[in-house]
């Protein structure tokens, strides 16, 4: 048998795929969309409405619902379980579940009642924050203090107090609602959550993902006593001990056996983070390759040859799942902003490619935009903002070629200024992510960071990241094998910048530079 099973629990979908070793071919790829497919839990985009945009929190119970329903559509597509030899996978980062109780094998799950149900009564809080929240500023302010100041916190855990991560949703929920905090026996991520459901047990958090938590001491890959204690009151008892990503932490629940065929004992290898997941994926657990992952977020990173830290605070540092560490820059308005272009100018994806491609012009004519839609994380822009050349009216709309290339020219500059501290230009960046199909996307990024920009053939790079580590867990393959069959850069597309492009942005970038210094 050499199927294995990766899947990722991102913040719109549930997506599985599945890799055949042997064949090197990619046997299945499915997912569930959580707005389309499961509209009773009214998350149009996979979170709770909230009239505070600073607030994001999701249901974790749409979470558990989208696991039955992936496995009931992959059974209609006729694949077969039963052929999976592990599974592994990735959940959207720093996103906490709080438990009353712990998941225990002692009480199985009944293949007599919807899963979801006999979740419900786990849960001691109903929403979990997600990695979209920016609500906690005050806590980690109090964080930064308790620990003697924001380097501390940075030495440690490799990234200052930041607003998304774990440690600061804690304290917020522990401040507002001690006793609720009191009654939760069990803090756990989106990633070991899922898993903890497929196991029917409760299962740790990896060393990639609890590096997203304010709470992990990167050097000794343990929980911080000190950010613990500055965290909230006892909350090394509602922790397990976290775990490198190659760890077997349990085996499928006989739920999921009895009801979808998965063979009895399937292991399950510790579940990471989306985004170490994808390092894995896209096949750059080694230094010298980046990745731009254009998602709901769009985020930058690369394996690190040693752990180093932004000194603007922005970046962070995350345990790579082969082994090591990995840098991370997060910037919150990725696919949205794109998004609300879009709709702003009315055009379609494949007319807005177009208009990238030949009705608009590298360097946009000076067209500058600052296009924050949402609060964004990098660079600190706490309200939305937006500007198209100063104006807030955008204009309206008059030259809708310019307006998309100026959401796109925007991000794709933020990004190579903010991803200067990791100090290594990388030999080649391997693009993944919805919009990464967009040619006219692609181009603006080789143009903006002269280089060539490739994707490779499998889109879903978290979810084969998933598969990928299950199989190299069991198999003990090396990385080099199994990318070579699943991540050769051959079967994508290669990008590269077009000619006299290196000088159309050198004057925008330094005016985007002095425009963000001055937001
Ligand atoms: C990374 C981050 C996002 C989420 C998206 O720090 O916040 O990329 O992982 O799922």
């Amino acid at each position: 048998m050499s199927f294995f099973l990766g899947l990722d629990s991102s913040t719109q979908s549930l997506s599985a795929l599945v890799v055949d070793v042997a064949s090197g071919r990619v046997v299945l790829e499915l997912s569930v969309n959580f707005g389309q497919e499961l509209p009773e839990y009214e998350s149009s985009t996979g979170f709770l409405s909230s009239p505070d945009p600073k607030i994001k929190h999701a249901n974790p119970l749409l979470w558990v619902s989208a696991i039955d329903r992936l496995f009931e559509k992959i059974i209609a597509s006729g694949f077969d379980l039963a052929q999976v030899r592990a599974v592994s996978g990735a959940g959207q980062q720093h996103g906490t579940v709080y438990l009353r109780t712990p998941i225990t094998d002692a009480e199985p799950w009944s293949v007599a009642r919807p899963l979801v149900e006999q979740v419900r009564p786990l849960l001691s809080r109903v929403t979990s924050p997600i990695w979209m929240d920016s609500s906690t500023s005050r806590e980690c302010r109090e964080i930064a203090a308790a620990v003697g100041g924001e380097a501390n916190v940075v030495t440690i855990t490799g990234s200052r107090a930041i607003e998304r991560f774990s440690g600061p949703q804690i304290r917020k929920f522990w401040r507002e609602t001690p006793l609720d905090y009191e009654k939760t026996k069990e803090v756990t991520l989106v990633s070991a959550f899922i898993a903890s459901v497929l196991c029917g047990t409760s299962v740790p958090i990896d060393h990639g993902d609890g590096a997203g938590m304010n709470l992990l001491d990167l050097r000794t890959g343990s929980w911080s006593p000190e950010l613990l204690a500055a965290t909230a009151p006892h909350l090394e008892q509602k922790l397990r001990a976290p775990v490198p990503a190659h760890t077997r932490v349990g085996e499928v629940a006989r739920y999921f056996v009895e009801k979808f065929g998965f063979a009895p004992g399937t292991p399950v290898i510790a579940f990471t983070g989306d985004n170490p997941s994808s390092l894995v994926g896209m096949g750059a657990t080694e230094p010298g390759t980046a990745v731009i992952s254009l998602g709901t977020s769009d985020t930058v990173f690369a394996a690190m040859r040693e752990p180093r830290t932004d000194p603007q605070g922005y970046g962070h540092v995350f345990g790579n799942p082969a082994g090591g560490f990995m840098s991370l820059i997060c910037f919150a308005n990725g696919s949205l902003a794109r998004e609300a272009v879009r709709e702003k100018i009315g055009l379609s994806w494949p007319e807005v490619e177009r208009a990238l491609l030949t009705q608009s012009a590298p360097g946009n004519q000076g067209e500058l935009m600052l296009p924050f839609f949402v609060p964004e994380m990098t660079p600190k822009v706490p309200e939305p903002r937006v500007e198209l050349d100063g104006s807030a009216d955008f204009r309206a709309y008059r030259a809708p070629a310019a307006n998309a290339r100026a959401v796109v020219e925007a991000q794709a500059l933020s990004m190579q200024e903010h991803s200067r501290w990791i100090g290594e230009r990388p030999e080649s960046i391997r693009v993944t992510g919805g919009a990464a199909k967009n040619r006219g996307i692609r181009q603006i990024l080789a143009d903006v960071f002269q280089a060539e920009i490739r994707t490779l053939a499998v889109p879903n790079s978290s979810a084969l990241g998933g598969a990928l580590r299950a199989a190299q867990a069991i198999t003990g393959a090396p990385w080099s094998e199994l990318y070579a069959r699943f991540v050769s850069p051959a079967g994508g597309e290669s990008v590269r910048p077009a000619a006299g492009t290196a000088s159309a942005y050198a004057d925008l970038r330094a005016r985007f530079v002095d425009k963000l210094s001055r937001i």
